[in-house]
């Protein structure tokens, strides 16, 4: 057993423990348990002769390996998980639902969380212009919940019966299967022309916030309205949040492209190696929580998850923390078999008629009956509850309870009727008594109609630089887009969220200025920014330039500092091995310009050394200019800094150099918390 395991061991570990195989040291035996004598060799007929159809060995292995594909996930196919737990922070939600860990601040409840991509499959880079999903499953004393949200708080559609519309106009296109993971391309924007309702979540997919830094730097968002249901019985509607300790930061998008290249397992890698390192992700638990009296208090339909609840109109109240903390034994196993669903609830946590949530809970076990090969998903290890689970369900693929006893039905005398319903004192779920009266129709009421206010309000709500970046992605994605009409009719329609926004992105793709427009919405949501989430250099990773011959004491000093701000230094230089100081002191080589790059660093210091070599001259140029030109921090002292000082951007803001060195990384770590340094002219 790990370390890690033994430390963070919680109830949902002890259930997992069971199942963990550890195969080394053991003799090789078929699944039948039989000893082998020998594995690399077909069973022939001579020994240069056919194979024969005797050999069991051979035919179970292959058949094994042949179907060891099951279907990915038709959205959300690429995707990375990790354990953890989570802790409510005090009583006070008492008051609002009678979920019971929400209740309880002594107790821990082992989660699992899965972030993913949307609509690349399972093999494609992380970095892309993508929504990230964001699920959590809380293995609870009252049962499985699933929190299955996203990292942006609004969706494309309003109704559930539209998702495999969206969903195939954003997937590469059918004809060619191009392009893979982007919405880059013609049916996408097809879909937003023809789809207004999508204007407002486009916004957000063409911001930062679908190009993060790391799943630890993301904010999670529940989208559909739930209900909180107390011990009364009375309900509040319900919006969820996720936090992120580190706050929200992004990839500059010429970087996300690079890194796809460069590493398209950037995101998981991320998160693997911070957790391995003890650097656990924390999020913090966030609940926007409305009276049953306001649901019409608002310009926008609370049951519309196109709109979100302006956080400084409806305040985030913080109730609890998750801190994942164990990585996976097997991703197979844990994050390709896990299931979620919106409808894995506990009492006190319940659903509205959010039509897009209504859809949400049909698809989710239908999609998992295909992807995992039957009913009896939730018995796959990842998957159980950490409570017992009764009932008179039988059989099914892949069956693995015994159930014991001749009853398989209700009601029974045979088996005194049980297992018996639950009353809600003793924990049964009871659905929340809304009343329902309407016709049977198809038709959308009237207060779900307004698709340009809100959008306006995340485009009121930018930074300068996010706006910039913004209008980038717009050029960009539809400078990929073939049909000169879509093209067209994009600027026309975003005309209606900003005429400022259209028309700059108009002028880059060849269309014509839109000729009506604009919008009279001043209000903006500081929350929405970015910009104002947590800013921290804890975990960042700078890239340390070195090479022979550096002054030993003060290196080692600047390094150890960077470490106690918690920072990850990381060595690279023109070979592998060690690199030495003046005085004698040996640092490892971590990287060489050749296996890692300037993109996969959040911040450079050039120490430089006495190296002549034009080689090194010109990779450490190309390195730092191309950190530079991603507004990152760089810092130099020693050589480095004489080599900084004759470069143009040494007087740029984010770049420090002071000679004394208790000063220099007073500086350093606060160039680096800034993250980006936006001011700068890039070079
Ligand atoms: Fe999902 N979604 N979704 N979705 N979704 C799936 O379930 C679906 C929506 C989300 O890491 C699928 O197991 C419909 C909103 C995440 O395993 C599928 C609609 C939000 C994940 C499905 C939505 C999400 C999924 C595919 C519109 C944010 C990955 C595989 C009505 C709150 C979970 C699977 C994981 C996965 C259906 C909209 C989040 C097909 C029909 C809104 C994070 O069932």
């Amino acid at each position: 057993m790990s370390d890690e395991r033994k430390v963070n061991r919680n109830k949902k570990d002890e259930q997992l423990e069971i199942f963990r195989v550890n195969d080394k040291g053991k003799k090789l035996t078929t699944n039948q348990g039989l000893k082998m004598a020998e594995d690399e060799l077909s069973l022939t007929a001579g020994v240069r002769g056919p194979t024969i159809l005797e050999d069991f060995h051979f035919r179970e292995k292959m058949t094994h390996f042949d179907h060891e594909r099951i279907p990915e996930r038709v959205v959300h196919a690429r995707g990375f998980a990790a354990h953890g737990e989570f802790q409510v922070y005090d009583t006070s939600m008492k008051q609002y639902t009678k979920a019971r860990f929400l209740q309880d601040p002594t107790k821990k409840t082992p989660v699992f969380v899965r972030f993913s991509t949307v609509v690349g499959n399972r093999g494609s880079a992380e970095t892309v212009r993508d929504v990230r999903g964001f699920a959590t499953k809380f293995y609870t004393e009252e049962g499985v919940y699933d929190l299955v949200a996203n990292n942006i708080p609004v969706f494309f559609i309003q109704d559930a019966i539209k998702f495999p519309d969206i969903v195939h106009a954003i997937k590469p296109e059918p004809h060619n299967e191009m392009p893979q993971a982007s919405s880059a391309h013609d049916t996408y924007w097809d879909f937003v022309i023809s789809n207004p309702e999508s204007v407002h979540m486009t916004m957000w997919l063409m911001s930062d916030r679908s190009i993060p830094r790391s799943f630890r730097m993301m904010e999670g968002f529940g989208v559909n309205t739930f209900r909180f249901v107390n011990e009364e019985g009375k309900s509040h509607f319900v919006k969820f949040h996720w936090k992120p300790k580190l706050g929200a930061h992004s990839l500059v998008w010429d970087e996300a492209q690079k890194i796809s290249g460069k590493d398209p397992d950037y995101h998981r890698r991320d998160l693997w190696e911070n957790i391995e390192k003890g650097n656990y992700p924390e999020f913090e638990l966030g609940v926007q929580m409305l009276r049953e009296e306001d649901e019409f208090a608002f310009d926008f339909d609370i049951l519309d998850a196109t709109k979100l609840w302006p956080e400084e109109d409806i305040p985030v109240r913080l109730i609890g923390k998750l801190t994942l903390n164990r990585n996976v034994d097997n991703v197979f196993a844990e994050t390709e078999q896990v299931a979620f669903h919106p409808g894995h609830v506990v009492p006190g946590i319940d659903f509205t008629n959010d039509p897009l949530l209504q859809g949400r809970l049909f698809s989710y076990t239908d999609t998992q009956l295909i992807r995992l090969g039957g009913p009896n998903f939730h018995e796959i290890p990842i998957n159980r509850p950490i409570c017992p689970f009764h009932n008179n369900q039988r059989d099914g693929y892949h069956r693995q309870t015994i159930n014991i006893g001749q009853v398989s039905y209700h009601k029974n005398t045979l088996a005194g009727n049980t297992p018996s319903p639950a009353s809600p004192s003793e924990g049964g779920y009871v659905h929340y008594q809304e009343k329902v009266e309407g016709q049977k129709i198809r038709a959308r009421s009237e207060s779900f109609k307004d698709h340009f206010t809100q959008a306006t309000l995340f485009w009121n709500s930018m930074t300068n630089a996010e706006k910039n970046h913004i209008i980038d992605a717009f050029s960009f994605e539809l400078g990929k887009v073939d049909s000169e009409t879509i093209r067209q009719q994009v600027v026309d329609l975003f005309a209606n969220v900003s005429l400022e926004l259209a028309r700059a992105f108009a002028k880059e793709i060849g269309a014509k200025p839109p000729k009506s427009g604009g919008s009279t919405i001043t209000k903006s949501s500081p929350a929405l920014s970015q910009e104002n989430t947590p800013k921290a250099a804890h975990t960042r990773r700078v890239a340390v330039i070195i090479t022979n011959g550096f002054n030993g004491r003060d290196i080692k000093y600047v390094l150890e500092a960077m470490k106690a701000n918690g920072m990850q230094p990381e060595i690279i230089s023109e070979t592998l091995g060690k690199v030495t100081g003046n005085d004698g002191t040996i640092l490892e080589v971590d990287h060489t310009f050749l296996t890692t790059d300037s993109v996969l660093f959040d911040a450079v210091y050039i120490v430089r050394g006495s190296s002549e070599s034009q080689r090194f001259n010109r990779q450490v140029a190309d390195f730092v200019y191309e950190a530079f030109n991603h507004y990152k921090p760089i810092g130099a002292t020693h050589d480095g800094k004489g080599w900084l000082e004759t470069e143009e951007m040494s007087q740029s803001v984010g770049v420090v150099m002071a000679d004394d060195l208790e000063r220099f990384v007073a500086e350093f770590v606060q160039a680096v918390a800034a993250h980006r340094h936006w001011q700068r002219t890039v070079v």
